[in-house]
This record gives structure tokens, sequence and C-alpha cells, in this order.
């Protein structure tokens, strides 16, 4: 288990009554606060002016679009997004005397905020074996050492490389070049923790793993389902787009165990309307549905639409869609004639008349819209919740038309683009094949480790060398003392990052920090200044170009950190692949790319355009690239997680101030929770039938079927208006109890939002209990 700091957090803690409504003016005030206090005021504006405007830099934050060119507001960015920049812009440095008064051991003790809020990284470093600091290392020596790990391993499949959704279409390109002309497809990335329940639901039904809508279509829709996500704080632009849409009359509806501030009322602090107006309701109706109650939700409703066709034949289901376009119907029906409503009421925890009101809702639209993002993808039945999500669209022809379709809602900026670049342990064959033909190497076809599978093979001794590309993989993963001990066991660990996380304080043997350029730098190689690509969660790629002076002079960008890493691990050895001209001039990254990946044609004359690309969708052109070539209707088994008498289903979260596992502060404004994160928010009921009440100290014990302890201590209760008999805690304090067995059927997804506990008086006393 992480140590613990004694921070006395604890003791700060207070807490106010939910907000009902976000964003606005103290919203603004709050960012430009925390950027006063991260970096300069000529900084800030040099960052928050040119973010996400044409030609500026994308917010490294969430992977939410851009209004079109033309329709971009003068600071087209949120109070989070200004967060996350200024975040990497700080003007705190970590230099090599820090690592000389603090030895690893005691960083390891150190909370993730703490790590955090010393600054960026400013030059290589090592940490040898039998050392307990990471002293100075030359770039030269950094990437002798790597290579001769690597060359020394006895497989290239003992080599495993992580990504995070942050790395740029460059890096990440030239980064699973690298692995598979090693000779290795293990690629897992935080995709496999975060939608990989949506890419594989959607590609088994409708041949693609993105979203199918656009944002013009969410401004078009009729009506737009929110479910399972808290926007006002992870994707907080998804609520300008979604006051559009009401305001060109669209409909809202909110599924969620918790009622979160921007799911009720949004104030746009880009309108004065909305800095002194009430704000926008959002949320037209509300389910306050039970975690993991969504399958059997749309089950119910698609049930419903299916009887209201029974009673008015023609009028519900589009016959011609389904006809055309898809396979399954007859099954899927008679499957879904079977549900039984006291399970669905069971499930979900809402009423048939609640359900019935959807259903009258959806009757109404002509164009609808379904988005998703964690509170669907981590659970066990993840995969067939989504699947049902596309029965339902199926049914009245709700896809590949506008203002209608499929949206799971990304969370890292380029997370979409760093597959769409092959970033993924088991990329298909026909990307395989591009790759041998562009540049002559036969890629390795058996598939790699995800990071679950990852973490069993480092416990196993069967991957020895971990590299990792952006990300905090051992706060980000589940069974965090598991996912430590696995880090510990391998020959070397090394990371190229930004920031200092605790990931660099759980070493290998042997352990390398490689400090790298962020979004927000001037990247300058020998063939001039060089600009990067992304892809956000609606498929457009685009440019990003940073403005400030790098953090140090002896920073690499990722891209030379990869090219330079390859050229001297498969010096004499690899395939001839031109990695110092690459380095150079990312343009002939693009080029190459444009000749693997389809619909990048002729990308870097494209992408330079206004606005940039936008990716086709085989699903808007009505093609589907499924094995029978038509989107499948499918038949959904639903299990209710069985929950003893006595525990609470546990979902685990963000707050409003974090950027994953990285808290800014310890605040959650929105929900009303300040100064400590150490907190669990249970309903009152729950409370009354446990014995226990708000104030309440307690510990979080898992409970799982291997039997294993696993505790999570000194927390403290919040009485919350969560739906009963669930909780929720954030995230990554209490990834220890997602034990790493428990994940997603078919996705292998962590299911970190369904973690069955019970509350215990807490063991140790308070002084000694707060956040690490
Ligand atoms: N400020 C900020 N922005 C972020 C991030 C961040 O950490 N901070 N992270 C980014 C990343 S990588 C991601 S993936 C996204 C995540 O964006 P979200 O998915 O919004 O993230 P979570 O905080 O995990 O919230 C999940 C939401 O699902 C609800 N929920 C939980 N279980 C269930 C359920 O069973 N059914 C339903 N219907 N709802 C449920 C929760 O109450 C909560 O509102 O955000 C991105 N943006
Ligand atoms: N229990 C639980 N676990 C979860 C989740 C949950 O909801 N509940 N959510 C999951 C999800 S959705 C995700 S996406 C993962 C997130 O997992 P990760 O993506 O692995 O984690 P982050 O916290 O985003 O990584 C932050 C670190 O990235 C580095 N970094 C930042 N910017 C840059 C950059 O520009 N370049 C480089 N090279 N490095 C940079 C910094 O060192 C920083 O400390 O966590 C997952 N884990
Ligand atoms: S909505 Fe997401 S991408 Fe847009 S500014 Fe906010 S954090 Fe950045
Ligand atoms: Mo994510």
């Amino acid at each position: 288990m992480p140590e613990r700091p004694d921070d006395g957090s604890q003791e700060r803690l207070t807490v106010t009554p939910p907000k009902k409504w976000a964003t606005g003016a103290p919203a603004v005030m709050h960012a430009l606060e925390y950027s006063l206090e991260q970096t300069t005021p000529v900084r800030t504006g040099q960052t928050l002016l040119t973010m996400n405007q044409v030609d500026g830099i994308d917010c490294p934050g969430c992977a939410w679009a851009d209004p079109a060119p033309g329709h971009r507001h003068r600071n087209e960015y949120c109070e989070n997004g200004a967060k996350h920049i200024n975040d990497e812009a700080t003007t705190r440095r970590i230099s090599r005397d820090f690592f000389r008064e603090h030895p690893v051991s005691e960083l390891a003790r150190r909370s993730d905020k703490w790590l955090n809020d010393q600054g960026r990284l400013t030059e290589p470093m090592v940490k040898r074996p039998d050392s307990d600091h990471y002293e100075p290392i030359s770039w030269h020596d950094a990437f002798g050492l790597l290579a001769q790990e690597l060359t020394s391993l006895d497989s290239p499949d003992e080599a495993v490389f992580y990504t995070s959704g942050r790395a740029s279409n460059e890096a990440a390109f030239v980064l699973q070049l690298f692995a598979r002309a090693f000779g290795t497809n293990n690629l897992p990335d935080c995709s496999n923790l975060c939608h990989e329940s949506s890419g594989h639901a959607l590609h088994e039904t409708l041949g693609t793993g993105k979203g199918t809508v656009s944002l013009e279509d969410m401004h078009h829709a009729d009506l737009i389902f929110v479910v399972g996500q808290n926007p006002g704080s992870n994707h907080p632009r998804q609520l300008s787009a979604l006051e559009e849409a009401k305001r060109n009359g669209a409909r809202i509806i909110a599924v969620n165990p918790l009622p979160e501030a921007g799911l009720l009322r949004f104030k746009n602090p880009q309108k004065p309307r909305g800095i002194i107006g009430r704000g926008t309701p959002i949320a037209d109706r509300f389910l306050q549905i039970r975690v993991g109650g969504d399958l059997a939700l749309f089950q119910g409703l698609n049930r419903l639409l299916l009887e209201a066709e029974d009673a008015r034949p023609g009028t519900v289901l589009d016959h011609d869609y389904i006809r055309n376009n898809t396979e399954g119907f007859e099954a899927f029906a008679r499957h879904i004639r079977s549900v039984d409503w006291d399970d669905v009421e069971a499930a979900t925890g809402l009423t048939r008349q609640e359900i019935e009101q959807v259903r009258d809702e959806v009757l109404r639209s002509e164009r609808v819209i379904v988005c998703w993002a964690m509170g669907i993808t981590q659970h066990k039945h993840a995969v067939p919740t989504i699947r049902e999500f596309v029965n339902f669209l199926l049914l009245r022809g709700n896809l590949g038309r506008a203002g209608a379709g499929a949206c799971p809602v990304r969370g890292h900026s380029n997370v979409q683009g760093d597959r769409t670049m092959g970033i993924w342990e088991q990329m298909p064959d026909s990307f395989l094949d591009s790759l041998q033909e562009e540049f002559g190497f036969d890629p390795p076809r058996h598939h790699g480790f995800d990071s679950v599978n990852a973490i069993r093979a480092m416990l196993e001794g069967r991957v020895k060398f971990f590299l990792s590309l952006a990300g905090n993989f051992v706060r980000a993963a589940p069974d965090s003392m598991v996912t430590e001990e696995a880090l510990r066991a391998c020959r070397l660990t090394a990371h190229i990052s930004t920031k200092l996380n605790r990931t660099h304080t759980v070493c290998g043997r042997t352990a390398l920090i490689l400090p790298t350029l962020g979004r927000t730098e001037r990247d300058v190689q020998s063939g001039g200044e060089q600009f990067v690509t992304v892809e956000n969660s609606m498929s457009e790629v685009h440019t990003s170009r940073g403005r400030l002076q790098p953090a140090s002079p002896l920073l690499l960008s990722e891209v030379a950190i990869i090219c330079r890493l390859a050229h001297r691990t498969l010096a004499g050895r690899g395939p001839d692949i031109p990695w110092s001209v690459f380095e150079s001039d990312y343009g002939e990254i693009r080029d190459r790319i444009a000749n693997v990946v389809p619909g990048l044609h002729d990308f870097n004359r494209r992408v330079t355009r206004p606005g940039g690309i936008r990716l086709p969708n085989a699903v808007n052109e009505g093609v589907f690239h499924t094995e029978v070539g038509k989107a499948r209707f499918t038949r959904n088994e639903h299990e209710a997680p069985s929950v003893p008498d006595g525990h609470l289903l546990l979902q685990t979260l963000r707050s409003h101030d974090q950027w994953n596992t990285v808290p800014y502060t310890d605040n959650d404004r929105y929900r009303g929770i300040h100064g400590s994160r150490r907190v669990v928010l249970v309903n009152p009921d729950d409370l009354t039938a446990l014995g226990l009440a708000d104030g309440d100290r307690v510990d979080l014990v898992g409970v799982w079927k291997d039997g294993a302890e696993r505790r999570a201590d000194g927390f403290t209760i919040v009485a919350y208006p969560t739906k009963t008999g669930t909780a929720a805690a954030y995230y990554p304090e209490t990834n220890v109890l997602v034990p790493l067995d428990s994940v997603a059927d078919g996705s292998n997804q962590p299911a970190s939002k369904s973690v069955i506990v019970r509350l215990e008086p807490a063991v140790r006393p308070a002084e000694v209990s707060v956040p690490g």
C-alpha cells in the first residue's frame, strides 16, 4: 500500500450542500487563481489565449471537440482546461538537488498532490540498483542503458510500452513502430482502463471503435442521453454543446446515481448572461439510477419501444433501416420481450413509469444521441450495456444520419489519436500489413499484453522491462498494492514524463526518468520548429503548437526520445527506419502515417487547414465493417452485481479538482467537499441501516472472491444524496480496493465503478489517517 503522509487533511474537511449549477464566474476566478499560483500572468496569457484556437495549443485536458473555425470564442476553454494547461506551464522546477535531498523511499511516502506540486522535471535521472537516490545521467548514457537492457531480454515480449492519452500522434506512431520493429505488440495504454469497453462493444456491433457523432450533430439532436458521465467537471465544454442543443429545441435526459451539478444547470462563462444569470437548466429529466443499472434501463426501454410498435405498427421502429442495415433483429426482439420488469426495477432503482416517460420522450424525437463515459465502461457488464445502447439506436435508425448517433465521450485529449496511430496490443492485420508494406519488416502478429495482463506478466516474471510514454501507471491501474509489486519486480522501469508522480517512486531494479517537453512548449528540432497533431473525441485531427520556452534546456521532445532510443536499440539489428530524419522533421513522420492510416492521405497538407481533418466513419456512410457486413443487434444477459447485506457498491470517481491521478487541491467544489479527498459519499438511509452517521471515520474494506483483504483506511463519511445502496469515493486513493481480476467481460477493463465494500470503524487513529 502506498505509505501515507500525515498532512492532517481530515481535520480540514468541511462539507457544504452540493451545488445545483456548474461553471460561471466563480469557475473563471478559480482557474485564474490556480494559474497565478503556478505561473506568471505573461505565461498565463501565452497559453490560455492561444488554447484551442486555430494554430494554437490543443487543450491538454479532455478530448471534447472545438467548435468549427470562425465559431470559436476568444477564450475557447473551460476552467479545468485552464488548470490543466497551467499545471504543465508551472514555473516550479525539480533540480538534481531535489533528488539528492529526497531519497526514493521518502518520495514513495509523499502524496500524489505533493509530488505533482514540485514542478517540472528538468534533466534525465537514473536510480541504479542498490541505490535509494535518483542521480543525473546524460541522455547518451540513458539511451545506452535502455538499449542494453532491451537487447539483453530473452524475448521482445519481455518488454512493455505503456502510453497515456496525452501523447501526440507523432510520438504515438513512432513508439508503436519502434515496439513492433523491436518485435512486440505489448502496447497497453490508458484506454485499456478507460473506453476499452466502448471500443469492444462498438467494434462488435457497428464495426468501428469510435463514436459516430460530430459537434454539429450534438447541436441538432432532438434528444440527448448523458449516461454515466459528469460533464460539469470532466468535459465542461460539453455543457456549451448541450446548451446550444437546448436552444435549438433538444431535450436532455441525464442518467446518474449522483445529482451532478453540471447535469442540473449550466452558467456559460463565455456569455455575459451566463455569468450574471441563473444559467440554463440542462437535464429535462434526471434518472437517479443504481450503480450498474444502465443495461437493465435500456433493456426496459427497448422492450417498451417494441411494445409501442405492436400497439401502432409501422410508427415506432424504422423498418427500412433495420431491414437494409442490420442483422439479428428477430432474435433480439424475442429476447427483449422476455425482459422482466421486476428485474429492471430492482437493477435500476427506477419505476416502470419513469422508464415509460423516457419512452415517450424517445417517441417524440426524430434524432437521438447517446453519450456515455466511465459510469458505463467501468463495470463487469459494460460491453453488453453499450451493445444495448446500440440496439436502442438501431431500432429507430438513429445511426448514420445528422443529429443522431453513438457518442462515447473520450477522456484524455489524444487518447483516440493514439489508438488511430496503432497504440493497441491487438491492432488488426490490415494495420500491420500497411506497416509491413511501408517499412519493409514483418511486425509480430500475436496480440500483446493490455494493462491488466501486463501487470500479471510482470508479477510472474514474464515481463522485465516497462517504459511509459506519459501517465502514472501504478496510480491509474487497479489493485495498487499488487501493481506496485509488479513494477518493483521489473529489471528496469523508465518514464517519459513532464512531472513527478508515484510511478517514478515505485522502481524496478534500475529506474530512469526521461523528462520531456509538454504541449505548451516550443519544439525546435534540426529541421526547424515543429508542431504535433491530435485527434479529439469526434475524430477531428488537428495541429497543436506550443509557445512557451521549454522548462529546461535539457528536455527532449517525446518524438526525439523515442527516435533516439529506437536508433540506439535497433542499430545493426532492426529494419532500416530513418529515425533521425523523423526526429528532425515531424512532417516526415506524418508522410509515413499518411501511407499507413486510412483517411489520413495527404496528411501534412490537409491537417494545417483551419479545423484540420475529420476522419471518415464508415457507419455514417452506411458501411459496417463487422463480420457480417451489417450492424448487429445483440442479445444481452443482465447479471446484477450481488451485494451482500451490510455492504455497498462503491464507484471510484474524479473530483472537480484533479486530472486523473493528479489531485490539484483537496476540494470538490460542486459536490460541496472541501479540505480532504478521503471521504466516502453514502446515502443517509444507508447510513441509518448500517448504524453509521455523517462524519464517522471508517475504513473501506473490499470484498472479493479471492478472500484477500483490501483496505483503504481513514475515510470520513459524508451523508450525500447518492442512490441508495451505492457509495462514491475518489480515485486514485481507492484503487487499492479494485481487484486486478475484477474486469469487464470481453474488454478486460477494470471494473472500478463496481467495488463491493463494507465500512468498518477506522483502525488507525485520526492523526495518522490522511491521504496518500
Ligand atoms: N477535470 C477533469 N477532467 C477530466 C478528467 C479528470 O480527471 N479531471 N479525466 C479525463 C478522463 S481520462 C476521462 S476518461 C473522463 C472521465 O469522465 P467521467 O466519466 O465523467 O468521469 P468520472 O468522474 O469517473 O465519473 C463518472 C460519472 O459516472 C457516474 N456513474 C458511476 N457509476 C454509474 C453507473 O453505474 N451508471 C450511471 N449511469 N452513472 C454512473 C458517476 O456518478 C459520475 O458522474 O474525464 C476526462 N476529463
Ligand atoms: N479506480 C479508478 N481507476 C481509474 C479510473 C477510475 O475512474 N477509477 N480511470 C481510469 C482512466 S479513465 C484513465 S484514462 C487512467 C489515467 O491514467 P494515466 O493516463 O496513466 O494517468 P494520468 O494521471 O493522466 O497521468 C499523469 C502523468 O502524465 C504525465 N504527463 C502529463 N503530461 C504529459 C506530456 O505532455 N507528456 C508526457 N510524456 N507526460 C505527461 C505526468 O508525469 C503526469 O504525472 O486512469 C484509470 N484509472
Ligand atoms: S472541455 Fe476539455 S478540451 Fe475543452 S477546454 Fe475544457 S478540459 Fe480542455
Ligand atoms: Mo480516461
